[in-house]
């Protein structure tokens, strides 16, 4: 296992290396035999593996997801980072950087089966109402939670014996399980877009209820058959406190607004952000709902081909969308979700949220001023796929030149 990592690394370096050849063969295989043996110190050193195993780690957001939560309940979003055997959490210290990551448990990881986001889903909400952030997991026997104590993660307990891996649940990519309070009482609750409608299970603090349909739509009987052609969402757009979802579709984007005990019919609310529109795919050009502008509504942040447009929403529709930063786009290099993996939220707790990127060399933030992004900074070298290597010159770089 270790050394299938260590080849596996070498054979995308030894790529990286073919594709320079002509311009310095040799730097390329110096640089490949300097690798090598560093790979073979960080996989044989035990208590290095989580450390310096992240850094040919983080290169998946399927494979090692990442989230931004509080989880500690201050205020601001922390990262959480489902490394190879352990849980990270790198908390923000609000002042433009976060902590050093700890691993907060080990669970929840490849190393403990939960192979990736299609077939294990996790998510980082608050099931509980303390205001600190949960791990919640979905396995074929139903959901795990471990609640956060502020410090560390509880061991996890299963808490419904629904949404799992079954004929009505095969993949995230089939029929997606998200979360988000959508009864407004605090309390994070679980959704399952199925193939003729949603169904929602309702937090109750140690547990959730059992399933009911609150839309019968937004699943593959109505046309919503790709998760990556037509992503999902879900975010309070009318500023109710109830989370609404809504639908990147063919036409733009839809919205169905959470009422009691169900949804809306979907409502077009902007013909943008849509297949028709050119976002032909949540990998290449992602679609997130966020405030970011603070007035309690979300609103979308879409990554383009030229860089970060938003959307803000009124509360009955959303504005016509405007290029907010000339950054995180496809014309900037970042190419696809599952490379340069990018999110937005509140990370300095001004109530505006700000996007976040993990990209070649760390991750970046560019914070929101309500009209506009300001310019991108790197906040910490970590969680990227060149974590642990950052010190070697030109050597992160290909590492993100060869995906
Ligand atoms: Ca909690
Ligand atoms: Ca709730
Ligand atoms: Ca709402
Ligand atoms: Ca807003």
């Amino acid at each position: 296992m270790k050394y299938a990592k260590t080849d596996f690394l070498l054979r995308k370096i030894l790529g990286s290396a073919k594709k320079r050849r002509q311009r310095s063969t040799r730097r390329a295989t110096m640089q490949v035999e300097t690798l090598e043996n560093r790979c073979l110190l960080a996989t044989d050193a035990t208590l290095g593996i989580d450390n310096f195993g992240g850094a040919d780690g983080w290169d998946s957001q399927d494979t090692y997801p990442r989230f931004l939560a509080d989880v500690d309940g201050d205020g601001q979003d922390d990262i959480v980072g489902f490394g190879g055997n352990r849980t990270f959490v790198s908390l923000s210290n609000g002042d433009s950087s976060f902590t050093n990551p700890q691993s907060w448990i080990d669970d929840f990881t490849v190393g403990q089966g939960w192979a990736n986001q299609t077939s294990a889903p996790r998510f980082v909400q608050d099931v509980n109402g303390d205001d600190r952030a949960d791990i919640i997991g979905i396995q074929p026997d139903g959901i795990f939670v471990s609640v956060s104590l502020g410090t560390e993660f509880s061991r996890a307990q299963s808490w419904s014996d629904h949404f799992g891996g079954s004929r009505d649940w095969p993949s995230q990519s089939e029929t997606p399980r998200m979360m988000a309070d959508v009864n407004g009482d605090g309390l994070s609750d679980i959704l399952g877009f199925g193939a003729n409608g949603v169904d929602v299970s309702l937090s109750r603090g140690s547990s959730f209820t059992e399933p009911a349909r609150w839309v019968g739509n937004f699943g593959a009987a109505d046309g919503w058959n790709d998760v990556d052609a037509f992503p999902r969402r879900l975010a309070d757009v009318n500023g109710d406190g109830k989370q609404d979802i809504v639908g990147f579709g063919g036409r733009g984007t839809l919205v169905s607004l959470a009422q009691d005990e169900s949804f809306s019919e979907p409502e077009l609310w902007i013909g943008a952000f849509g297949e028709r529109q050119g976002w032909t795919s949540q990998d290449q050009y992602p679609r997130y709902l966020a405030d970011m502008n603070g007035d309690g509504l979300s609103d979308i942040v879409g990554f383009g081909g030229g860089g970060t447009f938003v959307s803000l929403s009124t509360g009955q529709s959303f504005d016509p969308e405007q290029n907010w930063i000339e950054d995180f786009g496809e014309r900037q290099g970042w190419t696809s979700l599952d490379a340069s993996y990018r999110v937005v939220d509140d990370v300095n707790g001004d109530g505006m949220s700000d996007v976040v990127g993990f990209g070649s060399q760390g991750t970046y933030i560019a914070e929101s001023t309500g009209n506009g992004l300001k310019k991108s900074e790197l906040w910490v070298r970590n969680f990227n796929g060149a974590n642990g290597w950052s010190s070697q010159d030109r050597f992160p770089r290909q590492l993100a030149d060869i995906r």
